[in-house]
C-alpha cells in the first residue's frame, strides 16, 4: 500500500488532486480540516488534509481511449446507484471517514482541466441523439414499407384480388370472404379474372347463393298467425311492428290484432296505441303473464296476432329469463322475430344471437339499414346461423321503410355495389 497525503482548499479539490495522481483505484484513508498559516496555527486559512492509498498490487492502468472514458464518467454521473470507486475502495479500516456525495465526486472531476475534454460535451449528446433519431427513422421507415407489402401481399388473381379487399372492407368476416373469392377463381375461366365487371357479378352472386332468407310472413290457414318481435332496446320493434300491421291490414287486407306486453315504459303502449289508432287495428296491453294468454286468445279469429315486447339486454340474464317465460307459458306456437340493427358491430351481433338464443327465435330482421356503413357483418352473421332474415327496415317511416329481405339485393349491399 502506498500511502500519500494532499492538502488542499476544500475535499472536492484534495479528491480531484487523488484521482489525477494515483489514479482512480486509490483508497480514501483519511481526511482532517486544519489552518494553514497564520500564527500558532491561528487565523491560518482552512484547508482539508486528505491522506489516500494506492494499493501497491494494483498495476498502473492503461490510459483509457476517450470514448471508454466518456461512458465511464457519463456512467458514474448519470447513474447515482453507482458509488464512485474512490469512496467504495474504502474497506473496513478504522479511520475511513465519511462517504462523498455524487456531485460531490462530479465537481471533483470537472476541476480537472486535462479531464474536461473527456466529460461529455453537449456537442456529443447531440450527435449521439442525432446518430439514434436517424437510424430509428431508417428502422421505422423499414417497417411501414414491409408491412405495407404484408397488406399488398396478392393472395388473388386478377380483380379477384380486388373483390377480396372490397369484402373486407365491408367487415365481411375474413375466413368468409376468402371461401368466397376462391369459389370465383375456380369458377371463372383464367382469361375472365381481368375482367372486373364479370367478378362483381360472380362475387354479388355467390354472396346471394349464401345468404338464407324467408320473407315476408306466411299466414296460417288453421288459426291466426302469432309473432313476437323481441330484441336489445330501441332497435326498432314497435315501429316495425307498426310496419307490418299497417302492410297486412292495407296492403293485404286482413285482420290484424296488437298485443304489447312492454309495460316497462310508460310511453311504450301509448306510442303503439298512437299507431295502432291510425291504422285502425285493436290493441290489448297484457301486464302479468296470465293476462298475456287470455290477451292472445281474446284475437283468434284475427288472421295475424302481433306481439311488441320490451326492449331487453342480452347481458341481463333476468330479463331474459322474464321473457322467455312470457312466451313459453302460453303453451301457443308463437314465431318470434328477432330484430338485429344493422349498425351493430359483428362482434355484439353474435353476443345478442347467443343471448337470444336462450328465448329461441325463428326469424331475423335488420332494421336501420339506412343507417349503416357497411352491410359485411350481415353476411357474416346469416352463415353462421339457422335462422334466415326475413325484413330489412330503412328508415323511420311508417308503413313504408320496410322491404323483404331479397338476396340479390342484400348481396349487392354487402359487396358494396
Ligand atoms: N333510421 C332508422 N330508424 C329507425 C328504424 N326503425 C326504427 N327506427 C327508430 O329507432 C327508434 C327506436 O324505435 P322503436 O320502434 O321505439 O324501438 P324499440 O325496439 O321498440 O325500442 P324499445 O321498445 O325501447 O326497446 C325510433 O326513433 C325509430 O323511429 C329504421 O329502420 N331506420
Ligand atoms: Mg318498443
Amino acid at each position: 500500500m502506498k500511502y500519500k497525503t494532499y492538502v488542499a482548499e476544500s475535499l472536492e479539490k484534495a479528491m480531484f488532486k487523488i484521482a489525477v495522481d494515483l489514479g482512480k483505484d486509490a483508497l480514501l484513508v483519511s481526511h482532517r480540516d486544519i489552518r494553514k498559516g497564520g500564527v500558532f496555527g491561528l487565523f491560518g486559512k482552512k484547508m482539508v488534509e486528505v491522506t489516500a492509498a494506492l494499493p501497491v498490487t494494483s498495476k498502473p492502468k492503461p490510459k483509457p481511449q476517450k470514448e471508454e472514458l466518456v461512458q465511464e464518467i457519463s456512467k458514474e454521473v448519470v447513474q447515482p446507484q453507482i458509488q464512485p470507486q474512490l469512496q467504495l475502495q474504502a474497506q473496513p479500516q478504522p479511520q475511513i471517514q465519511q462517504s462523498y456525495s455524487q456531485p460531490q465526486v462530479q465537481q471533483a472531476f470537472e476541476y480537472a482541466p486535462q479531464y474536461q475534454q473527456y466529460i461529455p460535451q453537449p456537442t456529443v449528446d447531440s450527435q449521439i441523439i442525432t446518430m439514434i433519431q436517424k437510424e430509428l427513422a431508417e428502422i421505422k421507415g423499414k417497417m411501414t414499407s414491409l408491412a405495407m407489402a404484408g397488406n399488398n401481399i396478392k393472395m388473388f388473381p386478377g380483380k379477384s384480388q380486388e373483390a377480396y379487399q372490397r369484402l373486407i372492407n365491408n367487415d365481411v368476416d375474413k375466413e368468409l370472404a376468402e371461401e368466397i373469392i376462391k369459389r370465383v377463381v375456380l369458377e371463372a375461366p383464367p382469361n375472365i379474372l381481368e375482367d372486373g365487371v364479370f367478378i362483381e357479378g360472380m362475387v354479388t352472386k355467390h354472396i346471394a347463393s349464401l345468404l338464407k332468407v324467408d320473407g315476408p310472413v306466411e299466414l296460417d290457414d288453421k288459426g291466426p298467425k302469432i309473432i313476437a318481435l323481441i330484441g336489445p332496446t330501441g332497435v326498432g320493434k314497435t315501429t316495425t311492428l307498426a310496419k307490418i300491421a299497417a302492410d297486412f291490414a292495407f296492403e293485404k287486407r286482413k285482420d290484424v290484432s296488437v298485443v304489447t306486453v312492454d309495460t316497462y315504459r310508460i310511453a311504450a303502449a301509448e306510442q303503439l296505441k298512437t299507431y295502432t289508432d291510425i291504422i285502425g287495428v285493436p290493441l290489448e296491453v297484457a301486464y302479468f303473464p296470465g293476462e298475456f294468454k287470455k290477451a292472445i286468445e281474446m284475437h283468434f279469429n284475427a288472421d295475424i296476432i302481433l306481439i311488441d315486447t320490451a326492449g331487453r339486454s342480452q347481458r341481463n340474464s333476468i330479463q331474459m329469463a322474464e321473457l322467455k317465460a312470457f312466451i313459453d307459458q302460453t303453451g301457443l306456437r308463437i314465431e318470434n322475430y328477432l330484430l338485429l340493427s344493422a349498425t351493430t358491430k359483428y362482434k355484439e351481433l353474435l353476443d345478442i344471437v347467443e343471448n337470444f338464443q336462450r328465448v329461441s327465435f325463428h326469424k331475423i330482421i335488420f332494421t336501420k339499414i339506412d343507417e349503416a356503413v357497411c352491410f359485411g357483418p350481415i353476411l357474416s352473421l346469416n352463415c353462421r346461423i339457422e335462422q334466415p332474415i326475413t325484413y330489412i327496415t330503412t328508415g323511420q317511416n311508417v308503413p313504408e321503410d320496410i322491404e323483404i329481405a331479397e338476396p340479390t339485393k342484400l348481396a349487392r349491399m354487402i359487396f358494396g355495389v
